[in-house]
């Protein structure tokens, strides 16, 4: 019923157009062709005019509306050293090309009214005119080089890499469908190489842990921290497609491309507080963050700096987004302090670390701490069972008494702790596990602890406070069932006996 009523309307409305438009050629006739000429041109100029005002109207109206929704402006503010100079570049051209629109725009509809058709008058036709050409040619091009000159100096001045000497931090950004792989250089301050040769379903970025800089190198989670005024270079790759690197409220952006590393280098100038702050003058930003809980969080605190990737790389190019802290050197400090390096957590020991065999100096120094607050913590104790130490990094050779090179860094810090604590004399002992006949094991352990007993006394701890003792397998730690167990049983041990 309704679709009848609406066709019929729809044919009532189109009979009307057509009876009116049969009234009007009949006026027409009436009023004879240059009466038509002359209305036709006063209406087409009228409307005009209607359009240069509405036009423009709607142009002013809409930039004024979205003020607060564009970079550089309102609560968009940069929040990086180079940032307030690439806004301006923008600020400076959106002047120069709004006044030529604003005047072209008003002389091509102004015009059109003006110089509408009317009786009597008639068009004057100028074949050339050199003051005209110059006008036209010279103001765009002076224009022109303005906008390049200052470009090209803000490129230069943003584009600018390192100098030699300079206080400067430097992260790694690899891209991939879809995530980026962060890195960062560690203790060392130097990101480490790699080689894309390694890349192993464990090693994803192909880090090369013969490098001893790789070792401390650490790849954090979800949120990123850099600290505020300190310069960051960020090196940028990608592993498979183009992504792009895009830190919108600073101001940084640029390409991720495989097989051409790229780089950014930009100052962060506002921490994360900071620029919720600025947001909170907003009312906008004072909204609700979600709209189904009007009372909680409000959208400026909830505001945190992304890091996303501004190049359509496929199906999940919005799964890139990361989250990026930036805060004091301190609390950056602090959040350095509680990751691991990825390397030692993740790789060390395993079927493809290279280093297997070897001892790093990381892990002596780490071990060389952890034994001393270990036999301070058994001195100082008053149990019996804290008063005896696992020396796990002690070993010898299969079957025999000689100490294998890489025990020499735990011999030593055995060394220290007898001299930090003079008064102290202990006993040595030898395990083994319960494999092979029992009295072998017992004289093998007693001749291990004897090498362990030697090697301090060659290095100047009296004998009288040593007192080596096989114990064979006759004290294992675990169950003899696994060959895990087994390697747990051969041990050496530390005891403090007074
Ligand atoms: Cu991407």
């Amino acid at each position: 019923m309704n679709s009848l009523i609406v066709l019929i309307c729809i044919i009532l409305v189109l009979i009307v157009v057509v009876q009116v438009g049969k009234v009007y050629e009949l006026a027409n006739t009436i009023k004879g062709d240059t009466q038509v000429q002359r209305d036709n041109s006063k209406w087409n100029g009228w409307f005009s005019l209607g359009f240069m005002v509405l036009f423009l109207g709607g142009v002013f109206w809409s930039a004024w509306s979205y003020r607060n929704v564009m970079l550089g402006y309102g609560p968009h503010q940069s929040a990086s050293v180079h940032g307030s100079l690439l806004d301006d570049i923008f600020f400076v051209t959106l002047v120069l090309t709004g006044i030529v629109f604003v005047l072209t725009h008003i002389a091509l509809f102004w015009f059109a009214y003006k110089y509408r058709w009317q009786e009597g008058r008639k068009a004057k036709f100028i074949p050339h005119d050199n003051r005209l050409e110059i006008w036209w040619t010279a103001i765009p091009a002076v224009v022109m080089t303005i906008l390049v000159v200052r470009g090209l100096n803000a490129w230069n001045t943003v584009m600018a890499d390192v100098k030699e000497g300079e206080d400067y931090m430097e992260i790694e950004a690899t891209a991939q469908q879809f995530g980026w792989t962060l890195r960062y250089p560690g203790a060392d301050g130097k990101i480490g190489t790699r080689d894309y040769k390694m890349t192993t379903g464990a090693n994803t970025l192909g880090m090369d842990f013969r490098d001893s800089k790789t070792w401390d190198d650490f790849i954090p989670g979800q949120e990123f921290y850099l600290p505020v005024g300190k310069k960051v270079r960020v090196r940028i790759i990608a592993k498979d497609v183009l992504h792009n690197f895009y830190l919108p409220q600073f101001r940084v952006k640029m390409d991720a491309v495989p097989g051409l590393p790229t780089y950014f280098v930009f100052t962060p100038t506002k921490t994360t507080t900071d620029y919720r702050n600025e947001l909170r003058k907003y009312p906008e930003y004072n909204e609700p963050f979600d709209p189904a809980e009007p009372n909680g969080p409000k959208r400026w605190e909830k505001f945190d700096y992304e890091l996303a990737c501004a190049e359509l790389c496929g199906k999940g190019h919005y799964s890139m987004r990361r989250v990026l802290k930036i805060v004091s050197q301190e609390e950056y400090d602090a959040w350095v302090k509680l990751q691991k390096s990825f390397y030692l957590s993740e790789m060390r020991g395993k079927a493809d670390d290279p280093n297997k065999d070897k001892v790093l100096d990381i892990e002596v120094s780490d071990r060389a701490k952890e034994f001393g607050d270990n036999i301070k913590k058994a001195v100082e104790s008053t149990t019996a069972t804290d008063k005896t130490l696992q020396l796990q990094h002690i070993s010898f050779e299969t079957g025999s008494a000689t100490l294998s090179a890489n025990s020499k860094y735990e011999l030593d810090n055995l060394v220290t702790g007898m001299n930090a604590f003079p008064a102290i004399s202990v006993e040595v002992a030898g395990h083994t596990d319960n494999v092979g006949d029992a009295a072998a094991n017992l004289s093998l352990s007693s001749a291990r602890a004897a090498s362990v007993v030697k090697y301090l006394m060659d290095r100047g701890i009296s004998g009288s406070r040593l007192k080596p003792r096989g114990y064979g397998g006759t004290k294992p730690l675990v169950s003899n069932d696994s060959p895990e167990n087994l390697a747990k049983n051969r041990r050496t041990e530390f005891t403090i006996l007074n």
